[in-house]
């Protein structure tokens, strides 16, 4: 195992570049720098999002460090991950990388195995990198520390798995380190995300949730939830907080007991949350009045398809189309932004099924104006049930941390949708973005001038959609000039955006 020459009580966290427009503090990094700071630890915490240098910047950063730890999901932000542990390496060869989140905890052999990469934890970090922070301090292994694998004269040892903790034993998330200002600058909002609640029940086929945090659907306290959500948005002075719950509506009376406890402290942020259908079905329009009135403005939902077949081989038979009108309904007549999201080409999915989903997104967009649709294309990620069936989908996976780089669900080719049957869904979903208006987070991709043009574009859009013609797309090639002739306000700080932008559908 690599160790430091000199013992160092300062932790280097690096974020990797995830988007621009959605952006603020990362939740991951928070969440492992508390434990640190408590054990005594300094901490300094790098988001390349607003470092515009962001490799200078952490290999000065790491001069006097103990280690550097990186937080990253499978994706873009493995680029910038694989940048910067070769760039440290190439400095000294003996400083220890330490890689944690999603894509780690879901492939730790693989990544492991990558050069420049000397320790991965799997799940839950709080205790794991408190643990290895003492080892290192003292020169020690990394023996028997739960949950982490690492490397060790050259061989790869898999410690223990670490038992999940549930959420109420964590440790509230150090949002003090966050330049809420800097992300405001790159973003148009000061917002933050906040967790109140951990794991979901279901199983959905295409989902990596139940591999890192099982299913077991566990939730702080609603008063909790209040105290901690009032505080954060005062001392911060946020407008706005993002729950990034899996499903925040497990629990309806706990959820309606926090939008009591908003509304009793005086509340007055802005919140949304992430729940299924037929969660959300459950709540009546007195329930939304309420969470209105406590602040609650969006709920997304994962719809995913309109097609019975594909919903069944998404192992998602728990959603029922008559409740999701119906929710969408309640919804926007108690002001709260119902936001759907959508899964294309997952196996299975033919002419009829998408064409079927089409459909249904068109009724439901112009039976309820202001309910939006965000779309994906169906990207098999490592960990989720669908990838036990990846040989016979013929589905390729990475053999290397990098090349887990170009994974992402806005331009995923897969074997049964590539080449002109990809374009065409590109195409459509470009018309499905001028079709109907959405509102992304950032407040600088809404320029009035161009909105106004979209909404012109929006008809012929339409036209097409219910038609299923793509051919000449002109509205397309417009709406692209358009965007190149009126000039956007451009974030101040312009992190490396991701090409293609990322196409995130909360809040
Ligand atoms: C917020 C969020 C976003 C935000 C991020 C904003 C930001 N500034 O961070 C936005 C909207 C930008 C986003 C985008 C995308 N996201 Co996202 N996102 C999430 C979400 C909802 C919450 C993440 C979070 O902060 N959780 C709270 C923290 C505390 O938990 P945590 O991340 O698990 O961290 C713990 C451990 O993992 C570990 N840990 C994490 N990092 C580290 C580092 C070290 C050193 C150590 C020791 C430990 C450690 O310790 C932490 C504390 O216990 C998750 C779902 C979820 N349930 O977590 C999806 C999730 C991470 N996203 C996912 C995906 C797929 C995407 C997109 C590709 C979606 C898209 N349609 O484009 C893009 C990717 C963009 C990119 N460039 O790569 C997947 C990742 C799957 C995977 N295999 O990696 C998830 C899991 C959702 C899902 N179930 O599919 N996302
Ligand atoms: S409902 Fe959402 S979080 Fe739960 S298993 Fe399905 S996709 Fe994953």
């Amino acid at each position: 195992m690599v160790r430091r020459l000199k013992a160092s009580r300062k932790v280097v966290l690096f974020f990797p570049a995830f988007s621009s427009q959605e952006a603020t503090a990362p939740l991951s990094l928070l969440a492992i720098s508390t434990p640190l700071l408590r054990s005594g630890y300094a901490v300094t915490l790098v988001d390349s999002t607003v470092t515009p240098d962001f490799k200078k910047r952490v290999l000065k950063e790491v001069q006097d460090a103990l280690f550097l730890g990186i937080s990253l999901v499978t994706g873009p932000m493995i680029r910038e991950t694989v940048e910067l542990a070769r760039a440290v390496k190439a400095w000294n060869r003996d400083f220890p990388v330490v890689l944690g989140g999603w894509h780690p905890s879901l492939l730790p052999e693989q990544t492991l195995g990558a050069y420049g990469v000397d320790v991965v934890v799997r799940g839950q970090g709080e205790d794991a990198i408190t643990e290895i922070a003492r080892r290192f301090e003292e020169g020690g292994t990394l023996e028997g520390i739960q949950g982490i694998a690492y490397k060790h004269d050259g061989k790869l040892i898999f410690n223990s798995e670490r038992p999940l903790k549930p959420i109420a034993d964590l440790p509230p998330k150090a949002y003090h380190l966050a330049d809420f200002d800097a992300y405001e600058r790159l973003c148009g909002r000061r917002w933050a995300m906040y967790t109140s609640s951990l794991a979901c029940p279901f199983n959905c086929s295409y989902c990596t949730n139940a591999g890192v945090y099982g299913r077991k659907w566990n939730a702080l306290p609603a008063e909790q939830v209040v105290e901690e959500t009032v505080d954060l948005t005062t001392r911060y002075h946020l407008e706005m907080l993002w729950i990034v719950d899996d499903n925040f509506l497990v629990d309806l009376d706990r959820a309606l007991q926090i939008g009591e406890g908003l509304i009793r402290a005086g509340a007055h942020f802005q919140w949304s949350i992430q729940a299924t259908t037929n969660l959300t079905a459950r709540l009546t329009e007195q329930n939304l009045l309420l969470l209105r009135r406590a602040g609650l403005r969006q709920v997304c939902q994962g719809v995913d398809s309109a097609s019975p077949k594909i919903l069944k081989l998404m192992n998602k038979t728990f959603q029922d189309f008559d409740s999701i009108y119906q929710s969408a309904e309640r919804c926007l007549k108690a002001g709260i932004r119902p936001s759907f999201n959508i899964i294309f080409g997952y196996p299975g999915e033919g002419v009829k099924e998408r064409q079927q989903t089409i459909q249904f997104i068109m009724d439901v967009c112009r039976r309820f104006p202001g309910a939006e649709f965000w779309t994906n294309i169906f990207t098999p990620y490592p960990g989720s049930p669908i990838m036990s069936r990846a040989k016979e989908l013929g589905i390729e996976t990475p053999q290397s941390l990098e090349g887990w780089s170009d994974y992402f669900p806005r331009y995923t080719v897969l074997p049964w949708l590539k080449g002109r049957d990809h374009a065409r869904l590109q195409t459509m979903r470009d018309y499905l973005r001028i079709a109907f208006d959405r509102q992304p987070i950032s407040k600088y991709e809404s320029n009035k001038l161009i909105r106004k043009l979209q909404k012109a574009l929006s008809r012929p859009a339409r036209w097409r959609l219910d038609h299923d013609f793509y051919d000449l797309p002109v509205e397309l090639w417009l709406n692209r000039k358009l965007k190149k002739l009126i000039p956007v306000a451009k974030p101040a700080v312009d992190a490396k955006t991701l090409k293609p932008a990322v196409e995130a559908n909360c809040p």
